[in-house]
């Protein structure tokens, strides 16, 4: 499919390792994709699911020691360790090399080597990065046919250039004590190897659009973050976007396609999914931030997804979608998780995530032993299938940022939201984030951790040169966004959610999008800015009042000196790659807090 000789030097060199026994090149085709689905159904790697219910479906299980990325095992493997800093693990790329080819050599004896050639962003638009991604797993470059743009087209817009992402994975054993998912920036390559579960194999997402695409952004001027890009339209036509950077699982899909609640859908208020996980952002000729999603289709958590919180995120994987870990109604060859309904399937005809039985009856909210679909399953859908996919979903020179909102799961501290005083400010209000962790990653649940701009497993080089790279990209943006951060998780006395979430968080949005314009005024506090209460909108809420929203904005002085201390440790655990502005803007933090 090319003359490139870079891409087929490395390719022989590749093949020379892993021995496969033979090598097919994926060219986009759908005839290609239907003989791929196929072979895997003949295997039992894909399970065809009702193709009336649901056209062009399938069903995938992982090895039940491989359902999350796994951050310990995931490495920046930069000539000095400094370069990969302190929050990143690191290896000397000679030594990790070295170990790799003994994991990797052999390892596609009697499989197949498949050279998928893919692009993140809009092939041919200035945005757009191309990759060429090496894998055994029929699996992988089904979900990569989804997740990324890949063909022919690719290769003939690279031509003769080496300037592409070389990716090697390998399914290998699927050995935990063995898996390494490596990074090296300077060489332009990613090595994955024991895994066949999302973030780790599909290469173009976390791995590339992240960890490879910030260093390169920081080399060249721009930004790769992991953000959810939507745009508002108002009833008058004008249309606003925001980006909005939560860490995994705490709601970028959600809220990337929300549906307004029923008071501003009537108004003519609507919402436009541009992106649910990743922003690559560049300073546009007009002064503003723009930003693209490098993607093709989401990778989105299937538990809690339902007709209520997420109605486009369901219709959008009504076909040709692959479902990972999740249950298997035998009786209708359907699928089925927790929080989609009410009606799971029953024992007798319900395989669970690990292929076995499941007896829903057994079911205790508090025990993920007993849960039908891994807590971190997902589904692979296809972008253009999404009902309120934006019409710039494919553009090339992306859309222009008015706010970005940077946001985590906290019981308590965070308020509902608040604006930062300026791009510096709001910089180190990305930097303090911190969010309860998630099953999205392997490791305990429930914990909070800082994870500043929702990137700390993602930065492909030191986090202190990261926000640096942030305070620098302010200086360059003669119009920046303003920043905000946002809580949708503050929690009662008895731990439910007090905010309803969802759609109804359009509601903070749109407070959002007046501060951008100036049209709404705010409280100033010693964190940023807070909303009068009045003016967020609880028109049509049953369970909100005023006293629920003063609650939820409200600034405990206690609990943000106690994250202060916090942030003093985590500040010194990146160690003294952190700009001197950080410490500044914390001592003013401080300061203001104990005024
Ligand atoms: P990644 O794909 O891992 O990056 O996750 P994500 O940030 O896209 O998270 P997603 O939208 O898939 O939401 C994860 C979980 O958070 C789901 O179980 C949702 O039901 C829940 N969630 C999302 N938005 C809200 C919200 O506004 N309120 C509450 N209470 N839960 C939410
Ligand atoms: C995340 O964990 O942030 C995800 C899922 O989006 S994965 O692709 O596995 O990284
Ligand atoms: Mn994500």
């Amino acid at each position: 499919m090319t003359n490139n000789k870079h891409v087929l030097n490395w390719i022989d060199e590749m093949a020379a390792m892993t021995k496969p026994d033979r090598i097919v090149w994926i060219d986009g085709t759908n005839e290609q994709a239907e003989a791929l689905r196929a072979e895997a159904c003949s295997t039992g790697e894909l399970i065809k699911l009702n193709q009336e219910v649901l056209p062009n479906c399938y069903l995938h299980r992982t090895a039940v020691n491989d359902v999350a990325r796994v951050e310990g095992r995931t490495y920046i493997c930069t000539p000095t360790k400094e370069e990969a800093g302190n929050i990143n693990n690191w290896m000397a790329p000679d030594e990790m090399y070295a170990k790799l080819k003994k994991l990797y050599t052999g390892s596609m004896k009697g499989r197949t080597m498949y050279v998928i050639p893919y692009s993140m962003g809009v092939v041919g638009s200035d945005f757009a990065k191309y990759g060429i991604e090496l894998t055994d797993s029929i699996y992988v470059v089904l979900n990569m046919l989804i997740m990324t743009r890949v063909g022919k087209n690719v290769l003939d817009a690279l031509g003769d250039s080496a300037d592409y992402i070389k990716g090697l994975h390998a399914r290998a054993d699927i050995d935990e004590e063995n898996r390494y998912i490596t990074h090296f920036p300077q060489d332009n390559t990613i090595m994955s190897v024991n895994s066949g579960y999302g973030g780790n194999v599909l290469l173009g997402k976390k791995c590339f659009a992240l960890r490879i695409a910030s260093y390169l952004g920081r080399k060249e001027g721009w930004m790769a973050e992991h953000m959810l890009i939507l745009g508002v339209k108002y009833p008058n036509g004008e249309k606003k976007y925001i980006t909005a950077a939560f860490p995994s699982a705490c709601g970028k899909t959600n809220l990337a396609m929300l549906i307004p609640p029923e008071v501003y859908k009537k108004q003519g208020y609507e919402v436009e999914c541009v992106g649910d996980d990743i922003a690559w952002l560049r300073v546009g000729e007009d002064g503003r931030l723009w930003a693209v999603n490098p993607e093709n289709g989401f990778f989105g958590v299937a538990p809690g997804t339902n007709n209520k919180s997420n109605p486009n995120a369901l219709a959008t994987t009504m076909r040709d979608t692959i479902f990972t870990n999740v249950v298997h109604d035998t009786k209708n060859n359907t699928v089925w998780w927790e929080g989609l309904n009410d009606n799971p399937p029953m024992p007798g005809n319900a395989i669970d995530w690990k292929g076995n039985p499941w007896d829903c009856t057994k079911y205790d909210k508090k025990d993920k032993s007993t849960c039908g679909a891994h807590p971190n399953s997902r589904f692979t859908a296809l972008a253009e299938n999404c009902p309120c996919i934006s019409p710039e979903f494919n553009s090339l020179k992306g859309v222009p940022v008015s706010a970005i909102v940077f946001g985590g799961r906290r019981a308590k501290t965070a308020p509902l939201v608040y604006q930062s005083f300026d791009w510096q400010h709001g910089s180190f209000v990305g930097s303090i984030m911190a969010s309860e962790t998630t099953a999205a990653a392997a490791g305990a649940v429930g914990v909070v951790r800082r994870d500043p701009m929702a990137m700390r497993p993602f930065v492909g080089y030191n986090m202190g040169d990261y926000w640096q790279h942030w305070l620098n990209m302010g200086k360059k943006i003669p119009n920046p966004p303003k920043i905000f951060h946002v809580n949708w998780f503050r929690t009662d006395d008895e731990g439910h959610f007090i905010w309803p979430g969802f759609g109804d968080n359009l509601r903070v949005l749109l407070w959002i999008l007046a501060r951008c314009d100036d049209k709404v005024d705010a409280v100033k506090t010693a964190i940023g800015y807070v909303p009068m209460a009045e003016d967020i909108n609880i028109e049509g809420l049953d369970d909100v009042t005023l006293d629920t929203v003063k609650d939820l904005l409200s600034v405990d002085t206690e609990s943000w000196l106690a994250d202060v201390e916090n942030i003093k440790e985590f500040y010194a655990q990146v160690g003294d790659h952190v700009p001197a502005t950080m410490y500044d803007e914390l001592a003013a933090l401080e300061a203001r807090l104990t005024k």
